[in-house]
Parts: structure tokens; C-alpha cells; sequence
């Protein structure tokens, strides 16, 4: 039997339970694959966001034993780890979700909970952890002070998330503030909220305590503008645009309201000719750009090719490309679905028409698939002869898009490598291993690979430099995100100072 094709109608989720929008408006709910209209949204606005503050506020220091930031970190992490298990069951009912509402391959969907999941319970594990270690001594030169430091979550947070990875993106900042004690307030992409709330259902499911976490849908002037300058929201974790980044900044700063920020990037992949495996390396490079449509904040989507080792890699990956199946998500070995909107399939097209009349050659794709009439499907896009200054080099596409550039020696691959505003990742691919150390030093970006591209571990710190933002995600970095450090210094002496 065939999946349906539709998605659960919800309400805003706010204070453990399901509410129209206050202006009772929604958002359609479009398949990116078919451009079918396939259920809608609730739009919140500020008078939804101000009930899920309160909600939140309420449940972050409620009295009578059921306050989220005062329970012990083990309490924490029971919550979690249910968290988990629903994902677990309910897994490939989320992933059909998100393939629906997306347009990503299913099975890539179905990884995605995996990790999902992953990092609900990874958060469970930091929670607990945190029992007995909230509070540790500072040695100080004088007998008559003591001093301690506590560490306390921060307040009530405002996650605002992309669309590229709805529910994981999502994750990312929901499971380390709950695991911390925050409580949360969370607005998803209004181009893939679907899975989002599915998580306010689990949430419900489990018994959370009402309020710790809500998640209000709607666009972002109307709905993420006034939480990102709520003044009961005591911090504001972000990612997105570059352009959105700057303005949450900007509405947060009126409050001195701290803001993590994991915004675009435009990142290098350099290969040099001392490589053994050629395939290999294209194989990166195609999982680089090719996986999620190339939609990836980290993607590599600069290949910077040693000269030598040039035409050989092209025609490789120009080869491969082209048996990549670009299909309806939902079918059997789909490596390629569609983009997530028609508004991002004509941003691409459009960088790509650019591109072209601005001198450089589409060595392969650029268009749309003959075999697919509807849906927003692109070819996976090769471009060549690039310069430094042309808009493709230096604007993040977030699609199937790779542009190309040749170098000849280490520091010139560096130079062009770091030749950007961006600075969230970067790879290398060399057999010498002392010179992908000098690398790793070199390049300006948050995260590097050696020998591949884009392995992502929830253990190790992701975040980004220059206009990529700044902040740390995941591994201990993530729980202190939603942490804050106090210090406590009593004067133990009868004597007076
Ligand atoms: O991003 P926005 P969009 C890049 C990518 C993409 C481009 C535009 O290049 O093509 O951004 O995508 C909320 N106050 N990335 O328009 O606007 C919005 O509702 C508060 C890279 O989707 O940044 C959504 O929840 N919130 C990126 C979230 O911000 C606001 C992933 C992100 O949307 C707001 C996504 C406002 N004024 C896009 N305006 C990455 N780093 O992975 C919007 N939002």
C-alpha cells in the first residue's frame, strides 16, 4: 500500500498542549517533490510567542517540586532518553514526514532519526553527568574567603532552525538546553516544521512537564522576530542565513542578549596530486555537494584540484554524476530529491544562469532533470573555469552545486581556500600527513577534514568562524551553550577585613 501522502494537522504546542494561533491563520504545507499542497501549518505570531515565553518562563522555575532547572540532571535525562525511545519507534513515520515536507531521500531521512535519536540520548548522558558537578571549589590566596563557582542554565532559550535538517537541526539545540535545565521555546523553518511538531506530540506522549519545551511555527518576521527579541528570553541559538543571522543579532543585542550563530558557508575541499585512490576522493567530493541536495551549511562546495591530478578528477566525477539517480524521494536508491522550495529551486537556477554569464562553463547539469515534469528537482551541477570574483565562488548556492578551481602549489590552495567571508569547514585530501597538519592550521574555519568531507559526530564541537558565526554546537560545547557560570565567595572569618 502506498505511504499517505498527507500530514498530521497540529496546533501550536505550547504549555504541554495543542493551540490554534492566536490569529487562527496557517501556512500551507507544499510537497517539494510534487507541488502538492499536502496539509498546513499553524502561522504563530507575537501574541502565540508571548503565551509560549510565559509558558516556558513558567516552567523553567515553577514552584512545587516541578521545576525543569532545579530537577536533578537524572530526572533530566529520563525525559530525554523517552524522548529517544519515541523517536526510535515512531522512526519511519518521521522520516516519511520529512521526505514529504523536504524532499530528501527517505532513506537519508531515516539516518537522520538515527542520529536524531543519537543525540537525545548522548544529552541524557551530559545531564546526568552534571549531578554533583554544578558546583566546584576555586583555590584562592586568602584563607579567610571560600569560593565556588555554580553552573546554572541559563533561562529560557529561543532556538530558531533552518529547514535543511528540520527535526536534527532542531535537536542539535533542543536536547543540550533541556539536558542543561533551560527551557525552550522552538521555532522551526516555516518551509519544514512538520517533524518539529511531531516532537511537541512526542513531548506530550512522554510527559514533559508543560512548558518545557513549546514549539511555535510561522514565518519569521512574525514569529521568530519576536522571540529573538522577547525580553523574557534570556538567550537566542540560531541557525540559518547569513542575513537572518545578522538581524537576530541586532534585535538581540537591544536586550545584551546572548546569541549563538551557525550560519552559511562556503566551504573548500582541496585535493592534491599525491592522492593514491582517485575514487575515493571523488567519492568525498560527490558526498560533499551531492548529499541533501547539496542544502548543507557545511557542504563543500568549493573543489580546489592540485593541476596534475585535475582532468582525470573531473572526468571521474563528472562520470559519476552522472549515474546518480535524481527521482521522487520516495523511490528505491533516490540519491538526489528535490530542493526544499520553488523559491531556493529558482535561487539555484538563478546562481547557476549567473554563473554561466559571467564566463564560467557548467561542465555538467545546470538544469532541470527531462525526466522529471514536476517537483523542484536539479541536476547535480559541475562548474568550471571560475574565478575568485565571480558570484559563484563566493555566495553560498545551498544546492547541487560545485564549483571548480585548479592550483598548483600548497600556499595557493591556502590562499584560495581562506579567499572568503565564510569560515565553517574545510577539507583536505593528501597522503601527506604532515601536510594536512599544516593545513588544519591554516585554513580559517571551525571544522576541518582530512581525508574526507562532512562526517559529523555528535561527541565533537561544530560551529564556524568569520560570517559563519560563532558559538560551539554539540559534545560538552553544546551543553554549555545553555549554561552560565556563577561565582560564590563567602567570608568565613570572625576577624573583621
Ligand atoms: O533562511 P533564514 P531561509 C541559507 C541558504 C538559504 C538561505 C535562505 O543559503 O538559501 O539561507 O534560507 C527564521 N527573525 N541557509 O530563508 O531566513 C526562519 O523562519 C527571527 C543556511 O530559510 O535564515 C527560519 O526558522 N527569525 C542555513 C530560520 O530563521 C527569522 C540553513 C532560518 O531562515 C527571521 C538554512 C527574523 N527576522 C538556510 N527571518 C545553514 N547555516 O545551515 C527568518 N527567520
Amino acid at each position: 500500500m502506498a505511504p499517505p501522502q498527507t500530514v498530521p494537522r497540529r496546533g501550536l504546542f505550547i504549555g504541554g498542549a495543542w493551540r490554534e494561533p492566536c490569529l487562527g491563520r496557517r501556512l500551507p504545507v507544499v510537497n517539494p517533490a510534487t507541488e502538492a499542497t499536502i496539509g498546513d501549518i499553524p502561522a504563530g505570531t507575537a501574541e502565540d510567542v508571548e503565551i509560549a515565553v510565559a509558558a516556558a518562563r513558567d516552567a523553567f522555575s515553577r514552584d512545587g517540586g516541578r521545576h525543569w532547572s532545579r530537577a536533578p540532571g537524572a530526572v533530566r535525562a529520563n525525559f530525554l532518553r523517552a524522548i529517544a525511545a519515541k523517536i526510535k519507534d515512531r522512526k519511519s513515520e518521521l522520516a516519511l514526514l520529512e521526505t514529504l515536507d523536504f524532499g530528501k531521500p527517505l532513506d537519508e531521512a531515516s539516518a537522520d532519526m538515527d542520529d536524531v535519536a543519537a543525540c537525545f540520548e548522548y544529552y541524557a548522558d551530559l545531564a546526568e553527568a552534571l549531578d554533583g558537578k554544578q558546583r566546584s571549589p576555586i583555590s584562592l590566596p586568602m584563607e579567610n574567603f571560600k569560593s565556588y563557582v555554580l553552573k546554572e542554565p541559563i533561562g529560557v532559550v529561543g532556538l530558531i532552525t533552518p529547514w535543511n535538517y528540520p527535526l536534527l537541526m532542531a535537536t542539535w539545540k533542543v536536547a543540550p538546553a533541556l539536558a542543561a535545565g533551560c527551557t525552550a521555546v522552538l521555532k522551526p523553518s516555516e518551509l519544514a516544521s512538520v517533524s518539529c511538531l511531531e516532537l511537541g506530540a512526542i513531548c506530550m506522549e512522554i510527559g514533559l512537564p508543560p512548558g518545557v519545551l513549546n514549539v511555535i511555527t510561522g514565518l519569521g518576521p512574525e514569529a521568530g522576530a519576536p522571540l529573538s527579541s522577547h525580553p523574557h528570553v534570556d538567550k537566542i541559538a540560531f541557525t540559518g542565513s547569513t542575513e537572518t543571522g545578522k538581524r537576530i543579532m541586532t534585535s538581540a543585542a537591544q536586550m545584551v542578549k546572548p546569541v549563538s550563530l551557525e550560519l552559511g558557508g562556503k566551504s573548500p575541499l582541496i585535493v592534491f596530486d599525491d592522492i593514491g585512490d582517485i575514487d575515493k576522493a571523488v567519492e568525498w567530493a560527490m558526498f560533499g555537494i551531492f548529499a541533501n541536495a547539496g542544502q548543507v551549511c557545511s557542504a563543500t562546495s568549493r573543489l580546489l584540484l592540485h593541476e596534475k591530478i585535475a582532468k582525470k578528477f573531473l572526468d571521474r566525477l563528472v562520470a559519476w554524476a552522472k549515474n546518480i539517480k535524481v527521482s521522487d524521494p520516495l523511490e528505491e536508491g533516490c540519491r538526489l530529491g528535490s530542493v526544499v522550495s520553488e523559491g531556493q529551486y529558482e535561487k539555484i537556477k538563478k546562481f547557476i544562469s549567473t554563473a554561466r554569464s559571467e564566463g564560467a562553463t557548467i561542465l555538467y547539469g545546470g538544469a532541470r532533470p527531462q525526466h522529471l515534469r514536476r517537483g523542484f528537482f536539479l541536476e547535480p551541477t559541475i562548474i568550471t573555469d571560475v574565478s575568485t570574483s565571480m558570484q559563484i565562488w563566493r555566495e553560498e548556492v545551498f544546492g547541487p552545486v560545485i564549483c571548480v578551481k585548479e592550483f598548483r602549489t600548497e600556499s595557493e590552495a591556502v590562499e584560495l581556500a581562506n579567499d572568503t567571508h565564510y569560515g565553517l569547514a574545510g577539507a583536505v585530501i593528501s597522503n601527506d600527513e604532515e601536510r594536512c597538519e599544516r593545513i588544519s592550521k591554516a585554513l580559517h574555519s571551525g571544522i576541518i577534514w582530512i581525508n574526507c568531507s562532512q562526517p559529523c559526530f555528535v561527541q565533537a564541537p561544530w560551529g564556524g568562524n568569520k560570517r559563519s558565526g560563532f558559538g560551539r554546537e554539540l559534545g560538552e560545547w553544546g551543553l554549555d551553550n545553555y549554561m552560565t557560570v556563577k561565582q560564590v565567595t563567602k567570608y568565613c572569618s570572625d576577624e573583621p577585613w
